[in-house]
């Protein structure tokens, strides 16, 4: 898959990740092994790492009773992308429990997720969340740069390789500048990047929180910055140019940092289009029913918009009836943050959403709402995905959004009909689904009606170019853009760069 079009890493790269590409766990006799993560980014990014000798900055999830403890290699088994990682290439950041809380459950996911996702009200901005990110922060970065201390010692007389350091998420915003100051510090040459995979809100929202101006100096210690749409590349040029009085280049996207410039760029994300392709032509029937499916996949968060999902399906039911024992909505929700009360008072509130709503229209035969909290394999997936004749993806706000893209790798047989999100970032390039606002519930009840009303041939013609456009733009196109962006890839003499 990679490189693509002959094009070689100029140099190492060093991915850093809240997570590594693996889960350490503990073993029946208590012995440490690495169990696989299979998510496209890690499809896609592990063999670039593994190919160029690079390096995977990151906490292993679990705390370690031995802080020194090496890494084992993976199981001789493991067919996955990050297999062939070696343990030399993991470096392994340790976080003391009590920090790690105050940071990933605290600053991460009870401040920046909410207020990213523009739910302000959802956010709490608490001193001690945000000075235990910031520790976090600098650890990171303390480690990627002994990583990049341990790439310069490898190489070889005469020769100079600068590496890429690619910082992942909202969990790890200001690494790059304590990297930057570090390398200048001990003469160390990288080139730093930093791709957001979140909504980066507008000013307005942005500036809510208490410490704004370190998290925009933070991410301008790199050299490039990457999200997903032009908006949120708009939205954070604002903020460097009123929060912090920065010049910025509107037309070209760059940010005068004191003469440094940062560039910042739109590089929406794309899926292993081939993989779910070739998955759902391979998976056995999944959904035996003769009723149309609407099916619904997302992990359970509030920003992916369960309730007034339900409550949409509910409302179609009441304005069309002729839907009654002929449709089901499925809905698979994957557990997430469970030790989080507000996660669990959402499941709780879904729950009671199913249930009213299956008691209210169940006939003796039929019930309108089947819902799966957990996990399903991939395989199951995909067949759900391909046998399902519309799939609702209606995120109250939501980065990219991977399951929309998905859904349409699947469509292999009888195309069906997505309903995409507006706030979605996939809504912005996804031009051909049906877009909705998932607040206006008769809206999206409408536009269900006409999904499963749909004729074939607009059905047809839809998908068809909702597939094109996704087979191109998958997640091997969205990783060499940005290598390309950040002028880490060598393309040959002879050739002209792709794009
Ligand atoms: P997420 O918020 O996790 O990602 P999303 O883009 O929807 O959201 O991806 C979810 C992934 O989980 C999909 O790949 C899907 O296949 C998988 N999944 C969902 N339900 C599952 C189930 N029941 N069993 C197994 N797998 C399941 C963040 C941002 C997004 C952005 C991505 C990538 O919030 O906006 O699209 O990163 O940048």
């Amino acid at each position: 898959l990679f490189p693509p079009r002959k094009a070689e890493m100029k140099s190492p790269i060093v991915v850093v990740s809240n997570r590594l590409p693996f889960i350490l766990c503990k073993d029946d006799d208590g012995e440490l092994q690495r169990k696989p993560c299979a998510g496209g980014l890690v499809t896609a990014v592990a063999p670039v790492v593994i190919q160029c000798g690079g390096l995977w900055v990151g906490w292993p999830g679990i705390h370690m009773d031995d802080p020194h403890q090496s890494v084992p290699e993976s199981d001789p088994g493991d067919k996955g992308p990050s297999a062939g990682l070696k343990s030399e290439q993991v470096v392994v950041v340790h976080v003391e429990e009590q920090i790690f809380d105050d940071y990933y459950n605290g600053c991460c996911n009870a401040t920046f997720w909410p207020l990213f996702h523009s739910m302000p009200d959802r956010a709490v901005f608490v001193a001690d969340m945000w000075e235990a990110y910031s520790t976090v922060n600098a650890m990171f970065a303390y480690k990627t740069v002994e990583a990049l201390k341990k790439l310069k010692a490898q190489e070889e007389e005469g020769e100079e390789r600068i590496p890429l350091v690619w910082i992942h998420d909202y969990h790890l915003m200001l690494a790059a500048n304590h990297i930057r100051q570090q390398c200048e510090e001990e003469n160390l040459k990288c080139n730093l990047g930093f791709f957001l995979h979140i909504p980066f809100p507008p000013w307005d929202i942005f500036r809510l929180f208490p410490w704004d101006d370190d998290v925009l100096q933070g991410i301008l210690g790199c050299d490039m910055v990457g999200f997903h749409i032009e908006d949120y590349c708009r939205n954070f040029l604002d903020c460097c140019q009123r929060r912090l009085g920065f010049r910025v280049d509107r037309v070209h996207n760059l940010v005068d940092v004191a003469g440094r410039t940062v560039k910042v760029r739109a590089l929406p994300i794309g899926i292993p289009y081939k993989r779910f392709e070739e998955m759902a032509n391979a998976a056995p029937r999944a959904l035996q029913s003769s009723q149309q499916i609407i099916l619904g996949v997302d992990r359970l968060d509030y920003t992916k918009g369960l309730v007034n999902r339900i409550r949409s399906f509910e409302r179609l039911l009441e304005k069309h009836p002729e839907h009654l024992e002929v449709v089901k909505l499925m809905q698979v929700a994957v557990p997430s943050r469970t030790d989080v009360k507000e996660y669990q008072q959402l499941k709780e509130q879904i729950d009671l959403e199913v249930g009213r709503i299956n008691g209210r229209f169940s006939t003796a035969n039929w019930s309108p709402i089947r819902y799966i909290f957990g996990c399903i394999s991939q395989d199951e997936l995909a067949a759900y995905y391909r046998d399902s004749s519309v799939a609702l993806v209606t995120p109250l706000r939501d980065g990219m959004n991977l399951v929309a893209k998905e859904y349409v790798a699947c469509q292999v047989d009888k195309p069906g009909v997505l309903i995409l999100s507006l706030f979605a970032g996939a809504g912005e390039t996804m031009h051909e689904a049906l877009l909705v606002n998932p607040y206006e519930l008769d809206g999206v009840a409408d536009t269900l009606h006409r999904a499963l009303t749909m004729p074939d041939d607009e059905r047809e013609m839809r998908m068809y170019h909702l597939k094109k456009r996704e087979r191109t733009m998958d997640v091997d196109f969205w990783l060499s853009s940005f290598l390309k962006a950040m002028g880490s890839l060598d393309f040959g003499e002879e050739q002209d760069e792709p794009m």
